[in-house]
């Protein structure tokens, strides 16, 4: 048995290496601070090219269906032998393949990607859900999105930044009624840095511009607006920590601009170096 789980364990961290090579690290789009993501460590996903399936209930071990119309396809896959397919009958709300339990930190960025397929159709190509949850288990403004139509295998990735309160997440892969099939095959969860490791980092880089560089005003004039910019952050990461779930859906827009502006206020600070 513990020869079996230990093959097992080796089996996952080979497909998850295999996932990644396919997928890489660097986001495609994504709805939050995707430009200021760096890459970071593999979040370890159980059966993630959904391969195995011991107790053979036509679903990959490690991941369970809700709704309906969800199971295994060895027919059509991206990688290994087999894939996920999701056709949901019109009596049924959703057909959702899901992983739970993931341990995840809070104000941190992560890129999640799936390699999808799917029939042409007159609306989307299925919808990934990113629900995080805080530590008593309750659900908090989730993250998701559409999967763009593609009758070829195709990967797609988006990068956002968790809450204020989230401990732990749930990935759901989800096809609707009155839709084509759709496919699904190696999933794969990378976490970046924290904002807050992030803004350190900034405001000491600056700190080290404005030092080096004392007679140019334009140089000293950008330092105080990133200086501005990272102090929005953190102000409203603080103020976040207080919030309701509907405030907190408007704040992290908010955090989803400033953190563009971080990165374009920093991108004009290097332009006038190299003026320098
Ligand atoms: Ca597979």
């Amino acid at each position: 048995m513990i020869k079996k789980r230990k093959l097992r364990k080796k089996g996952y961290i080979i497909l998850v290496c295999l996932a990644m090579l396919g997928s890489g690290l660097i986001p495609q789009r994504g709805i939050a601070g995707e430009e200021v993501a760096e890459k970071g460590r593999i979040i370890k996903i159980e059966n993630p090219g959904f391969e195995i399936d011991e107790d053979g209930d036509n679903l990959p071990d490690g991941w369970f269906m809700a709704g309906a119309g969800v199971g295994i396809d060895r027919a059509t896959f991206h990688s290994g032998k087999q894939s996920v397919k999701i056709l949901v009958p019109s009596d049924a709300p959703y057909g959702d393949l899901r992983y739970r339990n993931i341990p995840v930190k809070p104000y941190t960025f992560y890129t999640l990607t799936v390699w999808h397929k799917t029939l042409e159709r007159w609306r989307g190509g299925g919808t990934v859900f990113f629900i995080e949850y805080d530590e008593k288990g309750k659900p908090l403004p989730n993250p998701y999105f559409d999967v763009p139509v593609s009758s070829e295998w195709s990967k797609s990735s988006w990068t956002w930044t968790t809450m204020a309160a989230t401990v732990k997440a749930e990935i759901i892969l989800r096809n609707f009624p009155g839709q084509a099939a759709s496919w699904w095959d190696d999933v794969s969860l990378v976490e970046g840095d924290s904002i807050g490791d992030l803004m350190d980092k900034a405001r000491k880089e600056v700190k080290e511009i404005e030092k080096t560089n004392p007679g140019n005003e334009k140089i000293q004039a950008k330092c105080k607006e990133v200086y501005g910019n990272i102090e929005q952050i953190e102000q409203l990461l603080k103020a976040q920590s207080t919030m309701r779930i509907e405030e907190l859906k408007e704040s992290q827009k908010t955090l989803d601009d400033l953190l563009k502006q971080h990165k374009e206020l920093k991108n004009e600070l290097e332009s006038l170096l190299i003026l320098e």
